[in-house]
């Protein structure tokens, strides 16, 4: 016999037979497990599909710990404050009902190495982190702890998102067990540097930040440094804009210069593009009105009124509530895709630089629209005790989705700028002023509660006459708000609540791992909490944003108390320490709790250099003539515009 070729054996024999059986098998096994399953009693089935079911349902109920942190993770592309921040839509109320737990036991501390990998997130976001970033640019520890080899194995870099010089090393060893000793010991401690040390390395902070824009995202809206590459949110170079009047007070000259000069060839408003109205007002309008008044140079007067008229489509709605975007190209405007409604704290935040930019062209359009909105506001109905709800429609002009009432997001800066707009005005206009001061009666009256054990002020939320002890960091504004009406003659207890809150506003940054606070707190009430303040896994994020350092230039100005400058000055080294990338730039961050891993949420917000440096800058220095309080106003972006003089 002459053995088969071999073609034949593979194409023909092997293959056919290969495939045959493996067919044969599968089919066999499929009928056999049939043959099995009805040789069983009616009986022994029902037990098998019980058990079934019953390990269904398990799976089901460990889902809501992993998806709460996979949002927390993820979160929405454009994390502001106003609820597309977080993703929420006004049919999903940011506040919900949430009746005050019983206080779970603390959970047991577990050693860094031994923290399991699910808290640093599920493998497909940290692998896309890893893809996108570039592990040459960010610092590798030399040895790698148990957990982190962990980590590794599921494709996660060792990141510490720092680039720690010995001067910058900050305590972070935090003393959980005792909380009294934890208060009493952070009082004490002081820095070491002086005033020009703590300038110079708010220089130094803002040189950083300003090289990762300039060097992957120049002219962009915000740079994503741990990419190295850029977002863009509405394409006009948010940051360079929001950062001018911050280099400007710092002195940053080279740097201005060659701001300015993108601002003088590239910058154009004409363009096919949706803006949001609140956050186009406050950082560019608001950015470009007050380099204008820093500087003098119309350059940036001409800007501002360019972009002050494209916004106006936004106001022909028909009830002259505004809608919250506007095509800066087309000129036309509408309003979030899933609602006809508005944010209150947005239309409620636009009117500082609306009103001045009517001063400054004298064309009294602008300070008519923002001002029919303050007029129909006040005279609304759905407020409890001077505090609005969150949302008010653009075809009627009426809150909706009331009942629940927060210093939060979606209503924070309305608060703001009633003081604001009475202070920027020259104290004249008196509904604000009344506006204003019932308000934060609502707030003492409402909101205001102490946690256990150790009794720090917090403002919680109400949600249908519910209190929930839930405090979001935006409402670290308070403590300067009020300190700023005490300034202006408002009562003394305002500057006691405002020292108080500003001592939890503290504690919300001291009592975490990085010394970093958390998007949102809970704070325990129940006698026997071992600790004040909670945080959720999805809330566990921080956006370097500015709050707490604006309070703490608020109380510095005008206690002089050092603590606050040393709690400002904590804070500085610890977004240094946890936030900084090396090759330029800082990052927000997806976990306060684990300083082995803060996971890099990939992107600096443009109200870090807006904002947060500025406000760290004027903290430092002893100088109150530089951006004086009794000169200027700040808007809700950290830009300061004129008190009007009493003449006008
Ligand atoms: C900024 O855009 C403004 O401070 C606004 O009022 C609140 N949100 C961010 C900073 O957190």
């Amino acid at each position: 016999m002459h053995p088969p070729s071999r073609k034949d054996f593979v194409s023909v024999t092997f293959a056919e037979q290969g495939s045959g059986s493996y067919n044969n098998s599968k089919q066999w096994r499929r009928q056999s497990c049939w043959r099995k399953w009805k040789q069983l009693s009616r009986l022994q089935r029902s037990l098998i599909l019980f058990t079934l079911v019953l390990l269904l349902i398990c799976g089901i109920a460990s889902y809501p710990t992993v998806t709460e942190h996979l949002r927390g993770l993820t979160g929405g592309d454009q994390e502001t404050d106003r609820g597309a921040d977080s993703g929420l839509r006004p049919g999903i109320p940011h506040v919900l009902p949430e009746p005050v737990k019983q206080e779970a036991p603390p959970p047991p501390e577990i050693p860094s190495q031994k923290r399991l990998p699910h808290k640093r997130g599920p493998p497909v976001l940290q692998n896309r982190l890893q893809k996108k970033g570039n592990a040459s640019d960010t610092l590798v520890e030399d040895k790698v702890p148990d957990g982190k080899k962990e980590a590794e194995d599921v494709g996660v870099i060792s990141w510490r998102g720092a680039v720690i010089e010995a001067e910058q090393g900050t305590e972070d060893t935090k003393d959980e067990e005792n909380k009294d000793d934890l208060l009493a010991k952070q009082g004490t401690k002081s820095p070491e540097e002086s005033e020009a040390g703590q300038l110079e390395a708010v220089r130094e902070a803002f040189r950083h930040a300003w090289k990762g824009y300039k060097d992957f995202a120049w002219g962009h809206d915000e740079l994503r440094p741990i990419s190295k590459s850029y977002g863009e949110w509405f394409g006009l170079g948010l940051t360079l804009i929001d950062a001018l009047d911050t280099m400007w007070i710092l002195g940053l000259k080279s740097e201005f210069e060659e701001a300015k000069a993108w601002v003088a060839t590239e910058l154009s408003f004409n363009k096919n593009v949706d803006v949001n109205l609140f956050e186009s007002t406050i950082r560019i309008l608001g950015g470009l009105l007050s380099t204008y008044h820093l500087t003098g140079d119309t350059l940036f007067l001409d800007k501002a009124k360019d972009i002050g008229s494209r916004l106006m489509p936004a106001f022909k709605t028909p009830s002259k509530i505004p809608f919250s975007d506007v095509n800066i190209g087309k000129g036309t405007a509408h309003p979030p895709r899933w609602t006809s409604d508005s944010t209150v704290a947005e239309v409620t935040s636009i009117q500082l630089e609306f009103r001045e930019l009517s001063r400054l062209t004298e064309d009294t359009q602008y300070q008519a629209a923002v001002g029919e909105v303050m007029t129909q506001v006040h005279k609304l109905e759905g407020k409890l005790d001077g505090l609005v709800p969150m949302f008010i429609n653009t075809n009627n002009g009426q809150f909706t989705h009331q009942g629940i009432y927060t210093l939060g997001a979606r209503a924070d800066s309305y608060y703001e700028y009633l003081l604001k707009q009475w202070i920027q005005g020259g104290k004249k206009e008196d509904q604000f002023l009344e506006d204003y001061v019932q308000a934060i009666e609502g707030v003492k009256r409402n909101l205001l509660q102490k946690s256990s054990p150790n009794g720090l002020t917090f403002v919680g939320e109400l949600s249908h006459g519910q209190f929930s002890p839930k405090m979001d960091h935006l409402v670290c504004f308070l403590p300067g708000t009020l300190a700023l009406g005490a300034h202006n003659g408002l009562p003394a207890d305002h500057m006691d609540l405002a020292k108080q809150l500003m001592e939890t506003c503290y504690q919300m940054y001291v009592q975490m791992e990085t010394g970093l606070s958390p998007e949102i707190v809970h704070f325990n009430m129940h006698q026997g909490s071992t600790r004040d303040i909670d945080v959720k896994l999805a809330d566990r994020h921080n956006l370097l944003r500015p709050e707490t350092v604006e309070s703490l230039f608020y109380l510095y100005r005008f206690t002089k108390d050092k603590k606050y400058r040393d709690w400002g000055w904590e804070i500085l080294q610890n977004f240094n320490k946890y936030t900084k990338v090396s090759s330029g730039g800082y990052t927000s961050i997806n976990n306060v709790r684990d300083p082995d891993y803060p996971s890099p949420r990939d992107k600096m917000e443009s109200f870090f250099l807006g904002e947060t440096l500025k406000y760290l800058y004027l903290l430092f220095s002893d100088d109150t003539n530089l951006i004086s309080l009794d000169q200027y106003v700040f808007n809700t972006e950290a830009h300061p515009l004129p008190i009007w003089p009493a003449t006008e």
